[in-house]
């Protein structure tokens, strides 16, 4: 019995302890997904900046639902953003991500601490709070795209 659950408790945490590439079987897989993720995670952003610019009439229940999806995917591309994953499909990442990681993590991590700040102003419901929130979000999408993302896709 007590091998068995140390054969459990062991398998568990390889699963938690596997690299993250192994969460996708090529490059182009890994390209997909954080493409997708970014997607989404601009789409619900994009509403609740309507509402930040006066674009779309506050519905603070709505914003707070959208800042919950922003805030779990922003934590969501990053681990696929592994080695090799520069070529694969068109794609935008520049090689600086792999060049420059440390900067890289730094943006990104300064993104996922603005996404918090949004969340925590959007579940306040007070859009004075929300806009210069959605503020401090725009600007570390900014921040990042100026100096990690390409203007053109690649070729593959
Ligand atoms: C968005 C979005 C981005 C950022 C960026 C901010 O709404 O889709 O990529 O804000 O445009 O400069």
């Amino acid at each position: 019995m007590k091998s068995l659950l140390l054969a459990a408790a062991t398998v568990a945490g390889l699963a938690t302890a596997l690299p993250a590439a192994a969460q996708w079987q090529k490059p182009e897989d890994a390209i997909k997904y954080r493409q997708s993720a970014l997607t989404v995670m601009a789409n619900h952003f994009g509403r609740i900046g309507a509402m930040a610019q006066g674009k779309a009439p506050f519905d603070a229940k709505a914003a707070a639902e959208n800042a919950v999806i922003v805030s779990d995917m922003a934590k969501l591309p990053w681990a696929a953003f592994g080695p090799g994953t520069d070529k694969g499909m068109p794609n935008r990442a520049k090689a600086e991500i792999w060049s420059d990681a440390a900067k890289f993590k730094a943006a990104s991590e300064k993104m996922i601490a603005e996404v918090a700040k949004l969340d925590a102003a959007a579940k306040s419901g007070n859009l004075d709070a929300i806009k210069a929130a959605a503020g401090g979000v725009g600007g570390s999408c900014k921040a990042c795209h100026d100096d990690f993302r390409a203007e053109k896709y690649s070729a593959n």
